[in-house]
C-alpha cells in the first residue's frame, strides 16, 4: 500500500479526465504570446521562442480536481513562475495574480503560492502538451486544486487585491 496523502473524498483515476469549460482554443505557436502586466516594474510580452530560451524545470506531482478525481504522478516540464517574476520585478504591493487564458477563462491566485513551485508547462509525461490539456502552454500550480491550473495561458496580471476568477464567480 502506498501511504501518500490524497485529499479526503478524492478518487484516484488513471484516465486523467479533461475538464474544460467552453471551447478548446486553437493556438498557433507563431502567434502565441504571454503578456505579463499589472503591478510590476517591467511589463513584458513573451513569444514562444523567447519562453523557450528561459531555464526549464521538471516536477512530478499529483493532480486533484474538486469534482473528486486525482491523477497521480504527472511529470511536467516548464518554465518556473519565479523566473518570470524575476524578469518583471513585482512591486511590493503586488500580492495577488490573475492568470488569463485564451478563450476567456481566468483564475486568481496568491503571488506567494505561485512563487513556491508553479510552472508554465509545455510538456506532460515527456510529450508536448496536448491541446485538450491546455497546449501549447498551461499553468501548473502543484499546491492548488485543478481549477487554479489555467490551460492555454496567455496573461499574468499582478494585483494588490484579490479578484474572482471564472469558477469563483459562478461559485464552484
Ligand atoms: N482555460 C481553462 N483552464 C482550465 C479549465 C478550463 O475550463 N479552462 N478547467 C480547470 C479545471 S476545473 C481543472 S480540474 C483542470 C483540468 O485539467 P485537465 O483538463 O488537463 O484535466 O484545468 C483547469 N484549467
Ligand atoms: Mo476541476
Amino acid at each position: 500500500m502506498n501511504s501518500r496523502q490524497i485529499p479526503p473524498g478524492q478518487n484516484v483515476t488513471t484516465k486523467f479526465p479533461i475538464l474544460t469549460y467552453g471551447q478548446v482554443p486553437l493556438i498557433n505557436i507563431r502567434e502565441w504570446r504571454l503578456r505579463v502586466f499589472g503591478l510590476i516594474e517591467k511589463e513584458l510580452t513573451f513569444t514562444w521562442n523567447e519562453m523557450m530560451l528561459l531555464p526549464k524545470e521538471s516536477l512530478v506531482r499529483d493532480f486533484h480536481c474538486v469534482t473528486q478525481w486525482s491523477q497521480l504522478d504527472n511529470l511536467w516540464e516548464g518554465i518556473p513562475f519565479r523566473d518570470i517574476a524575476k524578469l518583471v520585478q513585482p512591486k511590493s504591493k503586488a500580492k495577488f495574480v490573475m492568470a488569463h487564458s485564451y478563450g476567456g477563462y481566468r483564475t486568481n491566485l496568491t503571488l506567494e503560492v505561485l512563487m513556491e513551485d508553479a510552472l508554465f508547462a509545455y510538456k506532460h509525461n515527456e510529450e508536448p502538451l496536448d491541446t485538450n490539456r491546455g497546449g501549447p502552454m498551461r499553468l501548473i500550480v502543484p499546491n492548488r486544486y485543478g481549477w487554479k491550473n489555467a490551460k492555454w495561458i496567455c496573461g499574468i496580471e499582478f494585483m494588490d487585491q484579490d479578484q474572482m476568477g471564472f469558477w469563483e464567480a459562478v461559485s464552484y
